[in-house]
């Protein structure tokens, strides 16, 4: 199809198809071009030398064997780097005015406080020599305690931050009506506690880290390529973190192989490419090897959680208390003590709650930094709520189904809002519910696990349900500013059609992996009625695309995409004043249907979009006041955030003799609003399913009481494979936001939210009748095992 093409809406229309990525065939083929790709000549390799204790003093480092190593062209430890430092490594979430931000600097100046926090780094002429020359840094340390525990680092035995005298980061509370949430447990029926441990996870993208950065000739600034989610944070950060000028540091993020979060962060290595490149005044890379993936990039999750529900005698939930303990790690990454607070305003889950409180702790260990990981703060939340759930009906004797179905915040309830302020756009949760628990075949399986446990046996079937909410779309900046997070959370696009009538969009999100230039394409494509193929996406480079907020908390469509959309409705409002002029018509006469205006009244009039952007290029003939060409540029703030929702369900088997757990169905219904591409709509679902699933049965980052990771390779930390991943069905409903003109609600993460309480109410359930209530994630064979032993009484 050309642009001139013309085309009826309906028909023809592109959004809502299944359009194959265009961003795929140049990563299928081996194009992409991945940070580690770029060629750079004369770049020097950095190699990080890194502790092996979780925490340790240093009491001196010997570089002399190191720099004497062939190729090596410097060593620098802490101290030496100290003056190149204008600031502390960035922090973008102050929850609390008196919460603990202890110095964090690049490389540690005095002591180690987590097993691979930077000592020292080594620039060599090769990657090898770097490497080589790390084992002959000397550093002597004098180990200290280790602190792996949150209950025994709140003690502060063994203070892991002398600036701050404790380890408690912060504690924030959610007030609403202390009051109301006592009456409520007061005069409640039925109450019930669940204790839940969300272990650590490593979110392991494909692509480990990777940075370059390379000083331009002619005095021409610094450019830093990093596999980075946020580019445009990125480059305000380095220039605050190396006191430079904005204007001197230019970001770019190449192909990105998968963030999942973890790459929603400004690195040490980062810092240090950068201050190196500009101090010798030569490119400095950086490639992260596997096992410092699992020690240097953040990890995810890492919360100890009590909920408490009270309940009417119908089982209608009357309050919900929430205590929570955060594992921060050693210190505080860009928006680490922030996790928790996102995952708050879950807590209630799907339901018409009444009253909710919620407390929570950041607390300092000796381990890895914890931040953002896919769902941040809302998988846990959704946990502790779904968890919660099957335990009240367990409680008061109903269905885990009809539980919820007491309690669904209604569809004619919408919009809601809800007990922590919170506005929830739409949603219809009794619909996704039922539509999945008629695909699962619900009352069935029930069927057939009466029937089998009558029969007895060793082998189980267990049904598992829950119902989540998203929350998507960060966010509405004044949303923002109350909850202490310094920056906004607007997004920006430019459209501009070209004189041959190609469209060309500039978009501030930034994709690594999610198919944004297919999706902005497909908007642009129905707006302005040209070929998806005939729209450029530009991205990635603070360059070409100087304002953005990039890419996480499925923000990128219903905040970025939704800019698209309106970039292209100003650009219509123009086109429309030209064609208008030209046409000799009145511009409230014109209709766009297909890429072509016509005149209402007079059938024989019409010009396409391609002709009124060569007009509005030559400006040969333009109305009065109208600027040559057709492009505008939008700054989107969203007025709420958009809140897609659904309901999973899942069959397990579990085998009592061997512990292992076998899914044998997943279904997933999920409601994400007027879907662009339900093809990568059903990926974003799929990879989500995976990363739940990942974190309910295999995934574990296990430290020893000396703070050792156990799990630091893909030996140990068991990251499904394909085989791992059962048949997923899924289904969905659209429930458009009312929010934005496109109806759409972001997906990005909808499917980890759901999936973890889903699988161990399924395993749970399995086992309820051999009198097992709680299973400790992941429910490896040895959990499960543990979990029936304390269920018969043993130990
Ligand atoms: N969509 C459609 N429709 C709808 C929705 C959506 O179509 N309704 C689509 C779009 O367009 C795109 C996608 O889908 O393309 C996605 O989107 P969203 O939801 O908006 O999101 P974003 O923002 O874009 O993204 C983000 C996310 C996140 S957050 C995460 S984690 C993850 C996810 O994304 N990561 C990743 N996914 C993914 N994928 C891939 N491949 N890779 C990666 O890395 Mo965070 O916050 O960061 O934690």
């Amino acid at each position: 199809m050309t642009a001139t093409e013309p085309r009826t809406d309906e028909a023809t229309k592109v959004t809502g198809t299944r359009l194959l990525r265009k961003e795929d065939p140049a990563l299928l083929t081996g194009e992409g071009r991945y940070t580690d790709d770029l060629q750079i000549p004369g770049a020097l390799h950095m190699s990080v030398v890194r502790s092996p204790f979780a925490h340790a003093r240093i009491t001196s480092i010997d570089t002399a064997d190191a720099l004497a190593s062939p190729g090596v062209v410097a060593v620098y430890t802490g101290a030496d780097l100290a003056d190149l430092w204008a600031d502390q490594m960035p922090m973008a979430w102050q929850v609390t005015e008196d919460m603990h931000n202890p110095p964090h600097f690049p490389v540690t100046q005095d002591t180690a406080r987590y097993v691979g926090d930077a000592v020292a780094v080594v620039l060599a002429e090769s990657s090898v020599a770097a490497r080589d020359a790390v084992d002959l840094v000397d550093v002597d340390y004098d180990p200290l305690p280790a602190v792996v525990d949150l209950e025994a680092a709140l003690t502060d035995e063994v203070v892991i931050h002398e600036s701050a005298g404790t380890n408690k980061a912060y504690t924030w509370d959610l007030e609403i009506d202390e009051a109301a949430v006592a009456k409520a447990f007061d005069e409640a029926a039925h109450t019930v506690t669940g204790h839940f441990v969300q272990q650590r996870l490593l979110p392991m993208p494909m692509e480990p880290r990777a940075v370059a950065c390379v000083p331009e000739p002619f005095g021409g600034g610094l450019t830093l390529y990093s596999a980075t989610q946020i580019p445009h944070i990125l480059k305000v950060m380095t220039a605050v973190t190396l006191g430079m000028s904005e204007a001197d540091i230019r970001v770019v993020a190449p192909s990105v192989g998968g963030g999942f979060g973890s790459k929603l962060e400004v690195y040490a290595e980062e810092m240090l490419c950068t201050a190196l490149a500009h101090k010798l005044r030569r490119p400095v890379r950086w490639l992260e090897e596997r096992s410092e993936n699992a020690q240097a990039t953040i990890h995810g999750r890492g919360q100890i959680q009590e909920i408490d529900l009270a309940a009417d005698a119908d089982g209608k939930v009357t309050g919900v208390r929430v205590r929570l303990l955060a594992d921060m790690g050693a210190y505080l990454q860009l928006i680490t003590p922030g996790i928790p607070l996102l995952g708050s305003f879950l807590y209630c889950g799907v339901y018409d709650i009444p009253a909710f409180s919620f407390t929570c702790t950041g607390v300092f260990t000796t381990m890895t930094p914890t931040d953002a990981y896919r769902g941040a703060g809302r998988p846990e939340a959704t946990y502790a709520i779904e968890r919660g759930m099957d335990l009240l009906a367990r409680e008061v004797g109903v269905d885990p189904a009809e539980i919820r179905r007491r309690n669904y915040i209604t569809h004619d309830q919408f919009p809601y809002t809800a007990v922590t302020g919170l506005e929830y756009d739409s949603g219809n949760h009794e619909s996704a519910a039922q539509i999945a628990l008629d695909m699962a075949g619900y009352d069935d399986l029930r069927a057939e696990q009466a029937k089998r446990r009558e029969e007895g046996g060793t082998r189980h079937l267990g049904i598992g349900m829950s119902s989540y909410f998203e929350m998507c779309g960060l966010a509405p900046s004044r949303v923002l500013a109350s909850l202490n997070y310094s920056a906004g959370g607007w997004e920006s696009a430019t459209v501009r059609m070209m004189p041959t009538g190609k469209v060309q969009v500039v978009s501030g999100a930034t994709p690594h992996g999610q198919g944004h230039e297919t999706s902005w394409s497909m908007i642009v494509a129905d707006k302005l009625g040209v070929s998806p193929d005939d729209v450029e996406v530009l991205h990635s480079d603070t360059n070409t695309s100087p304002h953005g907020m990039d890419t996480y908390g499925s923000r990128s469509l219903p905040v970025g995409g939704v800019a698209v959309a309106l970039a292209c409705d100003q650009v219509i409002d123009k086109a429309k004043q030209i064609a208008a002029h030209q046409m000799e018509a009145s511009a409230d006469d014109l209709e766009l249907s297909g890429g072509v205006f016509t005149v209402r009244g007079s059938p024989d009039k019409e010009m396409p979009m391609a002709a009124v952007a060569f007009e509005a290029f030559t400006a040969h003939d333009l109305p009065d006041g109208v600027e040559p060409n057709l492009t505008a540029q939008v700054t989107y703030d969203p007025p709420n955030f958009s809140w897609p929702f659904g309901t999973h369900v899942c069959a397990v088997e579990v085998d009592e003799e061997t512990g292992a757990v076998e899914v044998r169905d997943y279904v997933a219904v999920d409601d994400c609003g007027t879907q662009i591409n339900p093809m990568i709509v059903e990926g974003q679902v799929h990879g989500g399913i995976v990363q739940g699933l990942a974190q309910a049965l295999f995934e574990e980052a296990v430290y020893d009481a000396d703070g050792n990771l156990q799990a630091g390779s893909l030996a140990e930390y068991l990251v499904p494979a394909a085989p791992d991943v059962p048949p997923m069905r899924l289904g969905h409903s659209v429930t458009p936001s009312p929010t934005n003109s496109l109806g759409v609600k972001g997906v990005g993460e909808a499917g980890t939210i759901g999936a973890a309480s889903t699988v161990i109410n399924a395993v749970v359930d399995a086992l309820s009748h051999k009198g097992v209530t709680e299973m400790r994630m992941p429910a490896s064979p040895l959990h499960v095992w543990e979990a029936l032993q304390a269920a018969r009484g043993g130990d």
